[in-house]
């Protein structure tokens, strides 16, 4: 029975470059994630697009002297275009600027609303006399009130993860002038967050299979006790809340952390109607039971995901939960000769995305990412050792591997799956351990351990080389031609088992492997071990990976 998945990945602020940090957070480990149940046969549909709204971006016009909309736009392109080079293909990668995400969005602030979730009540706000303007979110920073942090942005602390209110932030400036803010009384819809705490509490304990970063910070917010949250703000790049009859609705827009997740459900509806159907379909991918609802996202996100995101829904009443909320911890960088650093793009220490696929093929980022996911702790990405590791372990265990019995069968077995013949036992134990292989490593990805997954993968490319230089074809080819053939034989259906298993992983090295053993169907998970035909025309060799320089 094939069951249908909804798998997002976070929305990027359309207001700047990709680099290896974003995509070792939540991107990769989403696309790996969709290409193994795709390659399972189930049906999913893999959601992203950007986060246009709020102030990340309003201030990113701001420093460019440009229109939001043109840094939304001109982000939004090379953002799309660096996902496609690394082969992270979602279903739609749209943007919250649609306006379709507006009408949905608005429509889930009024049912919040008439589920009676939401009061209307004057509040006091950080104000720029200079600049004239409220400071929301990021437009002030200052020290943070829960960990003593000097770098706070009004909306979170980056050091500890909270989220926090503007109000609270010590010694508060104005990231527009500088200057230290006044506090002046404006009117907000505040979301009544408290009403959900038992409820997410009682959700999160359901989930003990997800990772203990994300049960646990969540549980220790829930502990503290959650305030009431604004979610509305006075800017002028948002979507303006719906209330036209409320002169007190003018000049207000919704929160970005409101809207933003709506984009998961919009983005759908769109992606529905593309395809030539309703954009109410969508309704299959958000409100049926039966659907699983995976959303990964990285460190600094937990919250809105786990807290805000299903306290709306719960508040909408229509939706499902989501199944899982995957998040990894953040990736660290090192440069030769330094200490280990955060990434960041405002110091420039990072390796972008772009830059990176003009020198490099896409599968060894996606290995060295995937081999030090900071899926429990931060974990550094360093240059070297990418190198390193592609030479070390791709091409070494996996790229000659491949390399070497393709080949081979076109030099001496005149480019064609040889008959099976007779197995002596190791041939035998071969075979095993790869009718073995696709249940082991999706066991690990079923668990969504994807760096355990690939281990596997590795390990088995170790053993197979292994048998390989035992059973040594070469001498035999000189001996006995069919015992040479039986264990080419072993060896080009090895390679087709790997080359389904590292598919998620590993997809255009995977793609080479299938060209070269001559494969024209679909990657089947269960089909990993099924004999290639004897027989059957082999490509061109090709070679998998190339050596790497720094
Ligand atoms: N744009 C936050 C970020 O990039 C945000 C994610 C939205 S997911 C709905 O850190
Ligand atoms: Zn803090």
């Amino acid at each position: 029975m094939t069951k249908r998945y909804t798998v997002t990945a976070a929305l990027p602020y359309s207001n700047g470059r990709l680099h290896v940090g974003h995509i070792a957070g939540c991107y990769l480990p989403a696309d790996i994630y969709v290409r193994y149940l795709r390659s399972r046969g189930e049906e999913v549909a893999f959601i992203c697009g950007s986060d246009d709204y709020g102030v990340p971006v309003a201030l990113t016009a701001r420093e460019q002297g440009t229109s939001p909309q043109e840094v939304v736009e001109k982000y939004r392109d090379i953002q799309k275009k660096d996902f496609d080079g690394l082969g992270i293909n979602f279903d739609i990668y749209s943007g919250t600027t649609a306006d379709i995400h507006t009408q949905i969005s608005q429509e889930m602030f009024l049912n919040i609303r008439e589920n009676d979730y939401l009061s209307k009540k004057t509040t006091q706000q950080l104000y720029d006399p200079e600049a004239e303007m409220f400071l929301p979110d990021r437009y002030v920073e200052g020290t943070c009130p829960y960990c003593g942090s000097e770098e706070a942005r009004g909306d979170q602390c980056e050091a500890c993860g909270k989220a926090v209110d503007t109000l609270d932030l010590k010694d508060p400036r104005s990231v527009v002038t500088e200057s230290s803010p006044v506090v002046r009384d404006t009117v907000h819809w505040f979301f009544q967050l408290p009403a959900f705490r038992d409820r997410l509490k009682e959700w999160i304990q359901s989930h003990p299979e997800w990772r203990d970063m994300v049960r646990n910070f969540t549980l220790g917010v829930l502990d503290e006790g959650l305030p009431e949250r604004p979610i509305t703000r006075d800017l002028g790049w948002g979507i303006p809340v719906p209330l036209e009859d409320d002169p007190d609705a003018e000049g207000k827009v919704l929160y970005v952390w409101f809207d933003a997740p709506i984009g998961y459900v919009s983005f759908t509806a769109q992606w529905c109607q593309q395809q030539g159907g309703d954009w109410q379909d969508y309704e299959q991918w958000w409100k049926d039971p039966d659907t699983e609802i995976v959303h990964f996202i990285g460190e600094d996100n937990v919250v809105f995901h786990a807290i805000m995101w299903p306290s709306m829904l719960m508040a909408d009443g229509t939706f499902e939960l989501p199944s899982n909320i995957v998040s990894n911890c953040f990736l660290n960088i090192q440069f030769p000769g330094e200490e280990e650093t955060k990434m960041s793009t405002s110091r420039g220490t990072a390796v972008w995305i772009g830059d990176y696929l003009e020198d490099y093929d896409p599968d060894p980022l996606r290995y060295y990412l995937t081999m030090i996911a900071p899926e429990r702790q931060r974990t550094a990405f360093k240059f070297e050792d990418l190198v390193q590791r592609n030479n070390q372990e791709l091409v070494a265990a996996l790229g000659n591997f491949f390399y070497r019995t393709v080949t081979f069968t076109h030099k001496y077995l005149g480019g064609e799956v040889p008959p099976r013949g007779s197995l002596n036992d190791q041939d035998r134990e071969q075979l095993r351990r790869m009718e073995r292989l696709p249940d082991e490593v999706g066991e690990h990805l079923d668990k969504c351990e994807f760096k355990a997954g690939l281990q596997t993968v590795m390990e088995a490319a170790r053993e197979t080389n292994r048998y390989f230089d035992y059973r040594e074809p070469w001498v035999k080819r000189k001996e006995d031609m069919d015992e040479c053939g039986t264990i080419m034989n072993v060896a080009l259906n090895t390679m087709k088992t790997l080359a389904v298993v590292c598919e998620p992983f590993l997809p255009f090295t995977a793609r080479k492997a299938a060209r070269m053993l001559g494969m024209e169907e679909e990657f089947r998970w269960d089909d990993a071990a099924t004999p290639l035909p004897e027989r059957q025309t082999l490509g061109e060799p090709e070679i998998p990976f190339e050596k790497l320089e720094t």
